[in-house]
C-alpha cells in the first residue's frame, strides 16, 4: 500500500473532522454574515481552533482519538444548532451565563419549534451517515502510530494552531480594547473569531468573572462610579413632583412594538384602544426597547431599577442575590403600597426571588388567578387584566402595581382564539399572526383602562405603558418591511424599527401630546423619581421630561440618538437621517467610549453587589 493511502487510513477521521467542522461553522458564520464582515474572514480562526481541538486528539490511541473526534463533532453541531436557534429570536450568541439561567424561551415549546428550519438538521448529516464508516476503516488497522510520532503531531499542530488563533485574538483585542474582556457584543466576536473561539473565550471569561467577585470592591473605581452618578441626576426642571402622591399603574405589554401603533391593515386599526389613549397621553414615538438576553426579566429589571441588563445572561438568575435600590422599595419608603400582577408561574425568570429582592410588598402569580381562560402561554390577558382590577381596587391608595401581561407572545400562534380580526394575505404569516394577538391584546386593554376610568380609579393615578421588546425578530425582518412598504431595508431602517410605545396618562390630562425625546426602558425610573418627587440617586438614563441626553444605549454597545446609530455588531456608524454610512471622527468616538463606561459601570455594580457602596 502506497505511503499515501497509508496516511489516508492512517488519519481519514483526523482530516474529514478538519474539513467538516470548519465548513460547519463557515456555513453557520455565514448566518451572521453582514456587508461589512465577510465569512471569508472567518476561515483563519476558524481553522486555527479546529487545529488545536484535533492535535489534542493526538494524545490518545487511534481507536479512542477517532471516538473523541466523533463526540467533538457531534457537540460542536449541537451548540451550531442551538446558536442558530438563539440567533433567530435573540440576535445574540448563547453564552454559559444564558445556559445558566436557562433558555427561557425553551418554556415555550412552540417557540423553540418556530425557530428551528428543517435544514438545520444537516449539520448532523456527516455524523449520521458518513464518519461511522470513516472511523470503521480507521479503527480496522492493526497497527498503531507510535506514541513519539503521536507527540510529535501534537506538538506540531498545536505550536501551529495557537500561534495562527493568537494572531486573530490580538488583531481583535487591537481593534476593539475592550471586547474579549467584557463580551458586550458576542455576535462580533464570532463573526470575527468563529464559533468554536467564541465559545471557548465565554467559558473562560465566566471562570474568571466567578473569580473576580470574590476580589475586593476596587475604591478608585467606585470613586468613579460615585463621579458619574452625581453628574447623572435630572435637573428636575419640568414636571417635578406634579404627580406626588398618586397611584402608578405600570403595565409592561409583551411584545408590544411601536410599528402597530396608529397603524392599519385593510383599513382597520390595529390596536384602536391604544390609538385613542396615546390621544389623551404624553407618547413617546422614539422610546427604544433595550432588552438583551433576559429578554421581558431585562426590560422590567431596567424599568425598576434604571441598571443595564447582564453582558450575558439574565439578571434575575445571575444576580438574584444581590441588594438592590428598585423602584417597589423606593415608593414603599415614601408610604406607598406596592405590588406586581402577572398570571404565569411565579418562577419564570426567578420572579418571584428578585420580586421580594425589589421590595414589591405583594406578587400576584399564576396562584393568584383563576385559570379560567388559556391562551398561548398561559392566562389569557383578558381573564388576567378583569381580575386585576378587583385586586387593584382593594389596594391601599397610594399604590404602585406593575402589571405584565402574557398572551401577545411569540409566536403569536393561539390564532383560534385571537377574535376575527382579518389581517387579508397576511394570513398565516408570523406577522399577520402577531396583528391578530396584538389586536386581541389592545381589547383587553382598552375594556381595562376603560374600567378604570369608569370607576374613578385614573383621577387619582398615573398609567404608563410600554412594550417589553420586539415582536418581529431578524429573521423575518422582510416581513415587517414589506408591511411598512419599506424599500430600503437597511441596518439603519431596522434599528430604527426596534421602537415600542411609551404612553404615560396624567390623572387631569394636563400633560399630552406626542414627545420626540430619544429615550428607552432605562429612562423610566428617573422619569418617575421626578414626576412623583422620589429621591433619585446612583441610577443610570435620564428623566425624560428633563432629558441630559437623547442617546439611548444598547447592552451590546450599539447606541443610538437622534443624529447617530452606531451599529456595534458591526463597528459601523450610520446618519440615522440619510442612513448612509459615515466614517468615525473624534467625537462619535468619545460617545462610544463613554457608552462602554456605562455599560462597565452598570456591570461592575452587579458583579460585585456594589449598590449600596456607593455614596459611601
Ligand atoms: C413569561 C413572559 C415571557 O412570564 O414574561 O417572557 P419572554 O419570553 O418574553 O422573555
Ligand atoms: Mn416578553
Amino acid at each position: 500500500m502506497n505511503r499515501v493511502n497509508l496516511f489516508l487510513l492512517n488519519f481519514l477521521d483526523v482530516i474529514f473532522f478538519i474539513i467538516c467542522v470548519t465548513f460547519k461553522i463557515l456555513v453557520y458564520g455565514r448566518h451572521l454574515e453582514t456587508g461589512y464582515i465577510k465569512t471569508e474572514s472567518l476561515f483563519i480562526p476558524t481553522i486555527a481552533s479546529v487545529i488545536i481541538i484535533v492535535s489534542i486528539s493526538f494524545i490518545f490511541k487511534t481507536k479512542v482519538r477517532s471516538k473523541m473526534l466523533y463526540i467533538l463533532n457531534i457537540i460542536i453541531s449541537s451548540f451550531i444548532v442551538s446558536d442558530l436557534i438563539y440567533f433567530r429570536y435573540f440576535k445574540d450568541i448563547i453564552s454559559l451565563p444564558v445556559l445558566i439561567s436557562g433558555f427561557q424561551l425553551g418554556a415555550v415549546k412552540s417557540s423553540v419549534a418556530d425557530l428551528m428550519n428543517f435544514k438545520d438538521f444537516l449539520y448532523f448529516f456527516d455524523v449520521i451517515f458518513i464518519v461511522p464508516f470513516i472511523n470503521k476503516c480507521v479503527r480496522s488497522r492493526k497497527t498503531d502510530i507510535s506514541i513519539s510520532y503521536r507527540i510529535s503531531v501534537l506538538v506540531v499542530l498545536l505550536f501551529l494552531g495557537v500561534l495562527t488563533d493568537f494572531k486573530s485574538f490580538y488583531n481583535l483585542s487591537k481593534e476593539q480594547p475592550r471586547l474579549l474582556s467584557t463580551m458586550y457584543n458576542k455576535v462580533y466576536i464570532t463573526r470575527k473569531l468563529g464559533i468554536l473561539n467564541y465559545h471557548c473565550l465565554d467559558i473562560y471569561n465566566s471562570i474568571s468573572a466567578n473569580i473576580t467577585k470574590l476580589a475586593p470592591i476596587s475604591k478608585e473605581k467606585v470613586d468613579t462610579i460615585d463621579d458619574f452618578m452625581d453628574k447623572n441626576k435630572s435637573d428636575n426642571k419640568n414636571l417635578k413632583g406634579s404627580v406626588k402622591g398618586k397611584n402608578l399603574i405600570m403595565i409592561q405589554v409583551e411584545a408590544l412594538q411601536e410599528f402597530v401603533i396608529n397603524a392599519s391593515i385593510n383599513g382597520q386599526e390595529i390596536t384602536p384602544n391604544l390609538n385613542r389613549w396615546v390621544k389623551r397621553s404624553e407618547y413617546f414615538d422614539n422610546f427604544y426597547y433595550q432588552v438583551a438576553a433576559g429578554g421581558t426579566s431585562d426590560a422590567e429589571f431596567m424599568t425598576n431599577n434604571s441598571m443595564y441588563p447582564a453582558p450575558a445572561g439574565a439578571v434575575y438568575f445571575l444576580y438574584s442575590g444581590n441588594k438592590f435600590q428598585a423602584m417597589p422599595e423606593n415608593f414603599k419608603n415614601n408610604g406607598y403600597s406596592t405590588a406586581a400582577f402577572h398570571g404565569f408561574r411565579e418562577n419564570f425568570w426567578n420572579r418571584d426571588i428578585m420580586y421580594k429582592r425589589f421590595g414589591f410588598d405583594d406578587f400576584y402569580g399564576e396562584k393568584s388567578y383563576r385559570q379560567d381562560e388559556s391562551i398561548g402561554l398561559g392566562l389569557s390577558d383578558k381573564s388576567f387584566l378583569n381580575q386585576s382590577l378587583v385586586k387593584l381596587n382593594n389596594m391601599k391608595s397610594p399604590y404602585y402595581a406593575f402589571l405584565i401581561t402574557l398572551t401577545s407572545h411569540f409566536p403569536y400562534d393561539a390564532v383560534d382564539k385571537y377574535g376575527n380580526f382579518d389581517v387579508g394575505n397576511l394570513k398565516g404569516s408570523l406577522i399577520g399572526n402577531y396583528l391578530q394577538a396584538i389586536h386581541y391584546t389592545d381589547e383587553q386593554l382598552g375594556m381595562f383602562l376603560d374600567k378604570l376610568d369608569e370607576n374613578g380609579t385614573l383621577k387619582n393615578s398615573v398609567v404608563m405603558l410600554y412594550g417589553d421588546h420586539y415582536a418581529i425578530p431578524k429573521d423575518k425582518e422582510q416581513q415587517l418591511f414589506k408591511f411598512l412598504n419599506m424599500s430600503s431595508t437597511s441596518d439603519v431602517n431596522w434599528e430604527k424599527l426596534q421602537k415600542v410605545p411609551l404612553l404615560i396618562h396624567f390623572p387631569d390630562e394636563s400633560v399630552k401630546g406626542v414627545n420626540n425625546t430619544y429615550g428607552g426602558e432605562m429612562d423610566i425610573y428617573l422619569t418617575v423619581c421626578n414626576l412623583f418627587d422620589l429621591p433619585g440617586k446612583d441610577m443610570f438614563g435620564k428623566d425624560l421630561f428633563n432629558p441630559n441626553s437623547q442617546r439611548i444605549i444598547f447592552r451590546n454597545g450599539s447606541f443610538i440618538d437622534k443624529n447617530y446609530y452606531y451599529s456595534s455588531q458591526d463597528d459601523v456608524y450610520y446618519n440615522v437621517k440619510t442612513g448612509k454610512r459615515i466614517p468615525e471622527n473624534s467625537s462619535l468616538k468619545k460617545d462610544e467610549e463613554d457608552v462602554l463606561n456605562q455599560l462597565g459601570y452598570s456591570d461592575y455594580i452587579l458583579k460585585h453587589d456594589a449598590i449600596d457602596k456607593l455614596d459611601k
